[in-house]
């Protein structure tokens, strides 16, 4: 580091945060002077202490400098910068239904850090992040800018991830909606059909096998189109698989949808299935018929997508065990990945396929086989580029309210220990649902590590449709609310 500056007002040079960070390096040097860089040390040396720090804090007033009130207010608000990126989350709308209280925190507020509103205004942006956008002039607007993207319908908690890259990366995406997915008026059109297809998928089967389980995915329909926009980007790079697991919860709709299952084989499969005999699952002592086939919601499948470069998609089939699906499709990516043509270790290659693990909200934090696979995440012998991973969180374990299932704020937090980014998204909001996959395949196609989306929506009805929603649904919600929601989505320009 070469630093220049005559020797009269040599202190002078440094302004703002740089004065701060000098103020610090000299207390270094003062315990130890080979803590610090050697130009520093030399100007240390010739020039003793910076004169502000000499004369009690108070920064000569001559040349234009800044004054070490001034000084102490930006430094406040460098942490409330910080704090917004870091707490903002406290504040996100992502909650559809059921949490309705006061979502605000003194974290973010100003007055937390004795700044005012004139403090800020007076303040210019650029002094605090480099990559401001135009419409941002100063400190104020940058506060305002980052509350809109941190507390906004989908939120961010990336401040666990040790590594300085990453972090600036995901903070860089995030602050300047690079990540942002902007639908045209036929996109917005086809998303709306799609959920259209989700849920008249579900009420078709709730209306015809009335009583019959079928773990209906409404309160959390985008993520049928989450997926859909995942394989495409997948499709799109050349990826030659995309594997994926479940539970329960949806996975008929994403057969459907997702794998192309016919509606009239899934259709048979109500009609055919003496429910109540042939459960042998979800607590059910049930007699089953020798144990010959499986549960509809258990059943797995796979499809080509594609025209000039396929990709295939496999949903591995699943037990009723919660999460034990995990490790076997981490298996299955790596066995596509690794190259066994060559003798050797098999050297995977990461962009050949990539998986995808859907977890329920009670399971991804209770079941300690989610903790075993993520572990293996980033070891030699298993890792497999990145997992994104979806926690279909309706906000509720069979008839378990999360207060009572978890000692943590969010079922997510399991996956901070491991180092991997977390996106909180409201799911009746389906652009901010789609610029959430955005930012997680692109941090997976870039850092080659797991990333988590938390769906946060709602259920709809009981646990299965087979139990009584007024005493099991708390977080019941009126279809009204519903079409209200994706009718201003459809305000098209
Ligand atoms: C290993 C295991 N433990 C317990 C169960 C029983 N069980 C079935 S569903 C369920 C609740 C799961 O809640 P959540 O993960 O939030 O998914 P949801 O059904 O709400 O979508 C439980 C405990 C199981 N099937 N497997």
């Amino acid at each position: 580091m070469a630093i220049k500056g005559s020797n009269d007002n040599v202190w002078h040079a440094f302004h703002g945060p740089n004065m701060g960070y000098i103020e610090e390096q000299y207390e270094l040097f003062l315990d130890d002077p080979d803590a610090v860089d050697e130009s520093l040390r030399q100007m240390f040396e010739e020039h003793g202490a910076p004169d502000w720090m000499q004369s009690g804090g108070v920064e000569p007033s001559t040349g234009g400098q800044v004054s070490a009130q001034d000084m102490k207010k930006l430094t406040s608000a460098m942490k409330l910068v910080d704090a917004v990126r870091r707490h903002g989350h406290l504040e996100a709308d992502i909650f559809p239904v059921g949490k309705q209280d006061d979502r605000s925190t003194p974290l973010v507020d100003p007055k937390t850090y004795d700044l005012t509103e004139s403090d800020l205004k007076q303040m210019d942006a650029s002094v605090l992040v480099s990559d401001a956008p135009s419409h941002v002039k100063n400190a104020w607007d940058l506060i305002h800018h980052l509350k809109t993207r941190y507390s906004g319908k989908a939120s961010y908690e990336f401040n666990h991830i040790p590594d300085d890259d990453e972090r600036e990366w995901l903070y860089n995406k995030v602050e300047t909606g690079a990540i942002d997915v902007s639908l045209s008026d036929e996109e917005k059109i086809e998303v709306l059909k799609r959920l259209a297809e989700v849920e008249g998928f579900e009420q078709f089967l709730g209306k015809t096998f009335v009583g019959q389980k079928r773990f209906s995915i409404e309160g959390l329909d985008m993520m049928v189109p989450m997926l859909e926009h995942m394989v495409k980007n997948g499709n799109e790079d050349s990826v030659e698989h995309v594997m994926m697991g479940m539970a329960h919860r949806g996975r008929l709709n994403v057969l459907a949808h997702i794998l192309g299952k016919p509606y009239e084989l899934i259709f048979s499969e109500f009609a055919h299935s003496p429910d109540k005999e042939l459960v042998p699952s979800e607590g059910s002592s049930g007699i089953n018929y020798g144990w010959t086939g499986d549960v509809k919601y258990h059943f797995g499948g796979n499809r080509e997508i594609g025209d000039e470069e396929t990709t295939k998609i496999t949903l591995a089939h699943n037990p009723s065990h919660l999460e034990f699906v995990n490790p076997v499709v981490e298996g299955y990516t790596r066995a596509v990945q690794d190259n066994r043509e060559v003798s050797g270790y098999a050297e995977p290659d990461f962009n050949k396929a990539f998986s995808i693990q859907i977890h329920g909200d009670a399971a991804f934090i209770g079941e300690g086989v989610v903790a075993e696979t993520l572990n293996m995440s980033q070891l030699d012998g298993y890792e497999t580029g990145g997992s994104i991973h979806i926690i279909a969180n309706n906000l509720i374990g069979f008839t378990t309210n999360h207060k009572d299932g978890r000692s943590t704020k969010y079922a997510s937090d399991l996956a901070k220990g491991f180092e991997m980014p977390i996106i909180h998204v409201n799911a009746d909001d389906p652009v901010a649902c789609l610029s959430a996959v955005e930012l997680a395949y692109q941090y997976r196609k870039k850092f080659q590590k797991d990333v988590i989306i938390d769906l946060v929506g709602y259920r709809r009805y009981g646990h299965n449709e087979m139990d009584e929603p007024r005493e099991l649904n708390r977080y019941y919600i009126s279809q009204l609310i519903i079409i209200k929601q994706l009718t201003s989505f459809l305000l098209v320009t």
